[in-house]
């Protein structure tokens, strides 16, 4: 029971620490293949309707990404709408910015698919703009500027048609001419924290005022003979890396909504804890329940059932805390639980 009690204090306690941290955006396209993202809660702020930016037919992964494999994606090309999302506006701190991204198409020229805006969007403040590059050979090489003369280029070093994680750290420094913006690219695995150097930057560009605010991410499409053609999922905007980037069950706890869609009872439970689903039966795939340190111990394949606090091998389970996550077509969603004994 002591231990019991030292785990509860150990995740309130991380939870008090984290309660500053907060996921400010995710986008993971959970929509039907092939309509507008304007019909999914995106507005158009140029050429409206000209080649609409749509739900791709499948979504990207990426090990250990908390977005990875949730819903579809999005494709954004060159010649047409311009589309965008608003979030809660901040004016301190450091906003990261995370997307999985694969790229179909680049141009030698180049130029930016993506980039942040205040809320609601001003065409005068498009800052954090993403390039992409491509040289003879087409290799390619991303590249952060704030605005979008003085963009700072990775080498050519990344390939067409291989997902990668793009981290964006805008980092709001009071006063012109300061802010710092970085990108990291990652090929293999997310990190569970900040490492200490970025794939490019910081820069601070001179010549630039502070933004108004951060208020909004936009996918744009350029002209034919510079923009990428790229598929983009997962967004997430958050304050910290942690929130952000969460590898962890317990990070990613506290950044998601109630799960209605789940009823758990009683919690917490001593010897058996039912679960039962009261959602669209379709959409479910299964619940997995971890222990407190990530670790799978259980997988329900029915949308009702009663867990006996026992692993897949049947062993009896030491008390602790444990996550309960549903998945089904379109997310993931956690509850935590206390099994005592
Ligand atoms: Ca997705
Ligand atoms: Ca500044």
């Amino acid at each position: 029971m002591r231990k019991t009690i030292a785990v509860i204090l150990a995740v309130s306690l991380f939870l008090v620490i984290s309660a500053n941290a907060q996921l400010l955006f995710q986008e993971n396209f959970s929509y039907t293949a092939g309509t507008n993202l304007t019909a999914n809660g995106w507005t158009a702020h140029s050429a409206s309707g000209t080649n609409p930016i749509k739900v791709h037919t499948v979504g990207l992964t990426f090990p250990s990404y908390a977005s990875s494999g949730i819903g579809l994606s999005a494709r954004v090309d060159s010649s047409g709408e311009d589309v965008h999302r608003t979030f809660t506006a901040q004016t301190e701190g450091t906003i990261y910015t995370a997307f999985m991204l694969r790229v179909e198409k680049a141009k030698q020229p180049g130029d930016y698919f993506f980039h942040l805006s205040t809320s609601p969007l001003s065409s005068a403040e498009y800052f954090a703009r993403i390039h992409i590059k491509s040289d003879a050979s087409n290799n390619l090489a991303f590249g952060i500027g704030k605005r979008h003369t003085d963009t700072a280029f990775t080498g050519f070093n990344y390939a067409l048609n291989t997902t990668y994680l793009l981290v964006i750290k805008y980092a709001i420094i009071s006063g012109d001419n300061n802010d710092q913006l970085s990108m990291f690219v990652f090929n293999a695995s997310t990190p569970a924290t900040e490492p200490s150097t970025p794939t490019v930057g910081p820069i601070s560009p001179a010549g630039s005022a502070d933004p108004a605010n951060i208020g909004s991410v936009a996918l744009r499409q350029g002209q034919a003979a510079n923009a990428p053609t790229v598929i983009i999922d997962g967004i997430r905007v958050g304050t910290n890396w942690s929130v952000t980037i969460p590898t962890s069950l317990e990070e990613d706890f506290h950044t998601l909504t109630t799960n209605t869609a789940l009823k758990i009872s009683p919690n917490p439970f001593t010897d058996y804890l039912h679960i039962s689903y009261n959602g669209n039966l379709q959409n479910f795939k299964n619940i997995k329940i971890y222990d407190a340190t990530g670790n799978l111990v259980k997988t329900i394949t029915e949308a009702n059932a009663t867990w006996n606090g026992r692993d897949n091998a049947n062993n009896l389970l030491s008390p602790g805390v444990y996550f309960v996550q549903l998945e089904t077509h379109s997310e993931k969603k956690l509850s935590k639980v206390t099994l005592l004994r």
